[in-house]
């Protein structure tokens, strides 16, 4: 018999995505149940085509099932895992809940695959998006000429933030469109925010109209269109890019920019890899972006790592910037590899490559590889011996 799957977070940003991807791909699973909170009980969905009906998050939810989803919040993940798990179910967690947990494992199918059946709790953890938008490239570089070290910025798009990320960067292009075009921009009036007087003046009252017009040449301008409610963001996401993403953690770091260390280290089995990383909010709906300085063993040359690039699998070399050609975050969103361009060899070290580097944060940095990993655990199943209606493997 074929393995029960349920989706935990069937309605949320990723899990809507997820349903698209357990639609799309070669279909392993027995009955797909669909779980979620409470007030979403009742909902009907459609995955593989016919409507589903979400059932509430609750223990009998799981009666039955043999792996479940999870893309829910940490804490609700925290919870719910072990509810799972000692129903009998393989949990894979899409959360930062239990990632670096020594009994959890964390994997990505085209670096680690092997990971996944070592999980004495029961649980496999999906890395952050962030790490997943480049570690497929970094691993195939890394099984060749051995990683030394990273150096590593981000520019994360507001899906990552979840639905609210999204409302939030689509109201503030209405408001900076709306103010642009002769509605209420405050541009012009005074020094601004940062008080640097002088610049105060420069857009004029009003613009000269269209997106952008006056607006974006003045200190804290678009702070005071887009008003105090600036969503999951610090700063406003709309006409600005924001250096912070996740909750503050010691020393000034994000929790964002330790994952990304963290789970990098875990992912490639190098406990204590150089990894230096700043995470970026750019307003982009979906695709995550990085530029990767990443230094190796040996020398390098752009051509090998050319190779090894156009034929990873899961991977898309795309990098002729004489014709204009590099991966955008506009043209890789809803596929599925990992995209890298502008491959350079650093200027001042030839043991070390630059790469620009876009991955669809839903699609692999999320869902994709949520499915990729529960499609592993669903193949014990099949391979087991004598796969009795009913059976689990051991
Ligand atoms: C972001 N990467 O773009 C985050 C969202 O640990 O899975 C996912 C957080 C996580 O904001």
């Amino acid at each position: 018999a074929r393995p029960t799957l349920a989706v935990v977070g069937a309605t949320g940003a990723v899990g809507s995505v997820m349903l698209t991807i357990l639609s799309q791909r070669a279909d392993v699973w027995g009955e797909i149940r669909l779980v979620a909170s409470p007030r979403s009980a009742g909902r009907k969905l459609a995955v593989r085509g016919e409507e589903v009906e979400v059932v509430a998050l609750s223990e009998e939810a799981f009666d039955g099932v043999d792996v479940a989803m999870f893309d829910v919040p940490d804490e609700v993940a925290a919870r719910w895992a072990p509810v799972a798990v000692a129903k009998g179910a393989v949990v894979v967690d899409n959360s930062g809940a239990f990632r670096m947990d020594p009994g959890v494992p964390l994997v990505v199918p085209e670096v680690n695959p092997h990971a996944v059946r070592v999980r004495p709790h029961g649980i496999v953890s999906n890395p952050n998006c962030t790490t997943l938008s480049m570690i497929v490239a970094l691993g195939a570089l890394h099984a060749e000429f051995g990683l030394r070290e990273l150096v590593v910025s981000s520019y994360q798009a507001v899906s990552g933030a979840g639905r609210e990320g999204v409302e939030t960067l689509r109201r503030q292009l209405a408001q900076v469109v709306e103010a642009s075009s002769g509605g209420t921009t405050g541009t012009g009036t005074g020094p601004g925010s940062l008080g640097s007087a002088g610049t105060g003046g420069v857009g004029g009252t009003g613009g000269v109209g269209g997106l952008g017009g006056a607006l974006g040449t003045t200190p804290g301008d678009v702070r005071r269109v887009v008003g105090d409610d600036t969503g999951p963001f610090p700063a406003p996401i709309a006409l600005n890019v924001v250096p912070w993403a996740g909750s503050l953690t010691e020393d000034g770091w994000s929790s964002e920019e330790r994952k990304v260390r963290d789970e990098s280290r875990k992912i490639l089995g190098l406990p204590k890899l150089p990894v230096a990383v700043t995470c970026v909010r750019v307003p982009v709906v979906t695709t995550h972006s990085l530029t990767v300085h990443a230094r190796f063993q040996d020398e390098v040359t752009v051509a090998g790592a050319r190779e090894i690039l156009a034929t990873a699998p899961g991977v898309v070399l795309f990098d002729n910037p004489a014709a204009g050609e590099f991966p955008t975050p506009a043209d890789v969103v809803g596929t599925d590899p990992t995209w890298v361009g502008r491959v350079r060899r650093a200027l001042d070290d030839p043991t070390a490559l630059e790469l620009f580097v876009c991955g669809d944060n839903l699609r692999k940095g999320a869902a994709l590889n949520t499915a990729q990993i529960a499609e592993l655990v669903a193949a014990e199943w099949t391979s087991s011996a004598g796969s009795s209606a009913g059976s689990r493997p051991e």
